[in-house]
């Protein structure tokens, strides 16, 4: 049975590559860092207590900030594959705390990498680089793209793709970049653009909000389905030999256009709701972001299925569903209404 750790287990990316892994028969071990309310909202259904079943989803404390605790947690697991998921990943936010965003998002990658090779780990190493590495190079963007990062958010993923490359390169170690263009899903955090709309919509249509204030409409996204995104991750630690892959549609929408979908979904026009604030503003944006993903395509088998404009309907319909305590069914996603906070997992010390 192969062992898989994952950082960042309880976000998005986190609890889907959890479900697929575990499904691939792996044993899985999650790192969640502590706080003062329960955060496995997103991997409850998973989770089953140890002391009770063999369960093979452990979860176990740590920080990304913490070198020690890491270094035990990867003395202890043995893993096969480490996926670093982990990261301050909000853009906008990273403006504001660019000191925390570096501790955490860059070098909390060269923490976990140092360890490995300090310990001599013999694992598969996955590194969640991004597509705002691109910054302002104009679309379409590929691995040969330059990069020229646009918040520090972009400045520490591209220090921390730099960081993998150099591992692979310096030590030898399987340590594979996966470039991920946006993705998206009823999971998503409630503060990225495509969730805000998509709940919005739902709450507006269902008379729970009014209004929804928005930034930079103008901006162009290649939104894609979180699943299918990690399986792109699982593939590459997968291949014969390690290289960094876009992944990504290779179509997009702007803003105002995901805002048209998402809308027209519940019957209703955008405009007659949404404002401006300027306060979701960025000191420097991304204008466009459109992967071509062709390489993933001819050496990964990897190709994207849904697109933006389905992406905004199925992710409004689950929004719609949730709001009225109703979950339906959709594709890839087997998770079930959260459970109560009675059964969150017993995270191991
Ligand atoms: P989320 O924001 O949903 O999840 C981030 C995860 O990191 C959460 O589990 C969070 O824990 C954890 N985390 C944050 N800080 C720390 C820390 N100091 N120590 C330990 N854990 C920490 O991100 P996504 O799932 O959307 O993305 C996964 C990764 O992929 C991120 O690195 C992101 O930057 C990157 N990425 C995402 C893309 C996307 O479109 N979604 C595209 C390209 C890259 P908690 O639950 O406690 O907050
Ligand atoms: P992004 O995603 O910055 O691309 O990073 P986000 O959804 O935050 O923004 C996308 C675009 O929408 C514009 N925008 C707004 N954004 C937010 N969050 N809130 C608003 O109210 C709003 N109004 C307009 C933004 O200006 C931007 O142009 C995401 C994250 O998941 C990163 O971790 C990941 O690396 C990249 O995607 C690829």
């Amino acid at each position: 049975m192969k062992r898989a750790l994952i950082t960042g287990i309880t976000g998005q990316d986190g609890s889907y590559l959890a479900e697929l892994l575990l499904a691939k028969g792996y044993e899985v071990h999650g790192v969640v860092r502590r706080a003062s309310t329960f955060t496995t909202a997103r991997i409850n259904h998973l989770y089953e207590d140890p002391r009770e079943s063999l369960t093979r989803l452990n979860l176990h404390y740590g920080d990304l900030t913490d070198s020690s605790r890491l270094a035990a947690l990867l003395l202890k697991i043995v893993p096969d594959e480490v996926y670093h998921l982990a990261a301050q990943s909000h853009v906008r936010v990273s403006f504001d705390e660019p000191l925390n965003t570096g501790e955490c998002t860059g070098l909390g990658t060269t923490r976990l990498l140092e360890t490995i090779h300090r310990i001599g780990v013999p694992c598969r190493f996955y590194q969640a680089s991004s597509s705002e590495m691109f910054g302002s190079t104009p679309p379409p963007q590929n691995e040969e793209s330059p990069l020229h990062p646009r918040s520090p958010y972009a400045a520490a993923k591209t220090y921390a793709y730099w960081m993998t490359r150099n591992y692979r390169e310096a030590y030898g170690l399987f340590a594979v970049n996966g470039i991920l263009f946006n993705h998206e899903s009823p999971r998503r955090g409630e503060t990225f653009v495509t969730r805000k709309i998509s709940r919005a919509a739902a709450r507006i249509a269902l008379g729970l909000q009014k209004r929804l204030y928005l930034g930079n409409l103008d901006a162009v996204r290649d939104w894609g389905y979180a699943p299918e995104y990690v399986e792109a991750m699982w593939r590459m630690l997968q291949a014969d030999r390690p290289d960094d892959y876009v992944v990504a549609t290779g179509t997009a929408l702007t803003v105002r256009e995901f805002l048209g979908h998402s809308f027209a979904h519940v019957g209703l026009d955008w405009q007659d709701h949404v404002e401006f604030d300027e306060r979701h503003l960025r000191p420097t944006e991304v204008n466009a972001l459109i992967g071509d993903a062709s390489k993933a395509e001819r050496e990964l088998g990897w190709r994207a299925q849904v697109h933006g404009a389905e992406l905004a309907r199925l992710m409004v319909a689950a929004d719609l569903a949730a709001e009225r305590d109703d979950p339906v069914a959709l594709p890839h996603d087997t998770a079930p209404t959260p459970r109560a906070a009675a059964d969150v997992p017993v995270v191991r010390r």
